[in-house]
């Protein structure tokens, strides 16, 4: 309640003075769709760069899963502490806009990062999760789109491929998937896509699903991972199979071990997100609106690919995630 009073202060009272002694007193909390994930820590990375510019403090409160379920009792905590504001990448679009409704309503500003709820239109007086005051995230159907583009080049295009995804329900994952099948369907009709495995998040399962996918299509080409551990267990399993000659491995996120398998050949292509960049933006938008600024209702973050043309190249170390 002190945090509430006060960011009401704030964003009523706009004298210089009181402004900057607030300031100093203002915390954020960011909640990553899991906490070990590399894109997360990247983000934390340039959401503490944007802390440190604005002398103010940003914590860092997750679950160690992406899973709503998980996220839930994590999120109630934070709402308990009572930060000025919530950073969030919501783990379901469907499932956290009620968890997400309880910090609205006790007067926390909620911006979502990397995934958002329902529509992702935030602000427009339609739907239920329409009260997030802005999201910050990759194009993701964009970089799916990206993916398919890289994929039929690399395998002439035409052949049999698929999609290594999370499960359904998550904005980011699904969309990126939405937006791979949307581009082979318009521009590669002789591309075939096979339907898509979901692993929950777990690259071992991901690995083991090439394996079966491979003992019913032969002449599997390629595999698109949907994210971070999707891309890495569809490596594995490619690795595994021995077969890195004959199939185009495409990564959506550029940990050090996708760069490593990049540089070795196993991984055709990794799309980079810009994970410090929406952390460092979240924070922004977060103290824009606490401080009683407007803000757009959502802001776009970029994309690099990363192959081996550019592999090796000092301009691209800034986009592999930090672990
Ligand atoms: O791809 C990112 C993120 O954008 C997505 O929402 C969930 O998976 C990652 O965190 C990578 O593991």
């Amino acid at each position: 309640m002190r945090n509430l009073i006060r960011s009401a202060a704030v964003a009523a009272a706009l004298g210089a003075a009181s402004i900057s002694h607030a300031q100093e007193d203002l915390t954020i909390t960011l909640v990553p769709g899991l906490t070990t994930d590399a894109f997360y820590i990247t983000m934390n990375r340039g959401a503490q760069a944007a802390a440190e510019a604005l002398g103010i403090t940003v914590d860092f409160q997750g679950a160690e899963e992406f899973d709503p379920v998980l996220q839930t009792p994590v999120l109630d905590a934070v709402i308990g502490r009572g930060p000025d504001a919530i950073l969030i990448a919501p783990t379901d679009s469907t499932q956290m806009i009620e968890p997400l409704r309880r910090a609205s309503e006790a007067g926390i500003p909620v911006i979502t990062v990397d995934t958002f709820i329902d529509d992702g239109k935030y602000q427009d007086g339609s739907g239920d999760g329409d009260f997030p005051l802005s999201y910050i995230a990759s194009d993701n159907v964009g970089g799916g789109r990206m993916a398919a583009r890289y994929m039929a080049d690399e395998i002439g295009g035409q052949g049999k491929v698929y999609v290594s995804n999370v499960r359904p329900g998550i904005s980011t994952t699904d969309q990126r998937e939405e937006g791979f099948k949307a581009e082979m369907a318009e521009n590669f009709p002789e591309v075939e896509v096979l339907e898509t495995q979901y692993n929950e998040n777990d690259a071992s399962l991901a690995a083991s699903q090439f394996q079966a996918v491979l003992a019913r299509n032969p002449d599997v080409a390629g595999v698109f991972g949907a994210n971070l551990f999707s891309a890495l267990g569809a490596g594995n399993g490619v690795e595994s199979a021995n077969k890195a000659e004959d199939v185009t491995v495409i990564a959506f996120d550029a940990p050090t071990s996708i760069v490593n398998n990049i540089s070795s050949g196993l991984v055709d292509a990794a799309i980079a997100q810009h994970p410090a960049e929406i952390g460092y933006f979240g924070v922004m938008t977060a103290y824009a609106v606490l401080t009683g600024q407007s803000v757009p209702t959502s802001i776009g973050t970029g994309f690099t690919v990363i192959d081996a043309s550019n592999v090796d190249d000092e301009s691209i170390a800034k986009f592999i995630y930090s672990e």
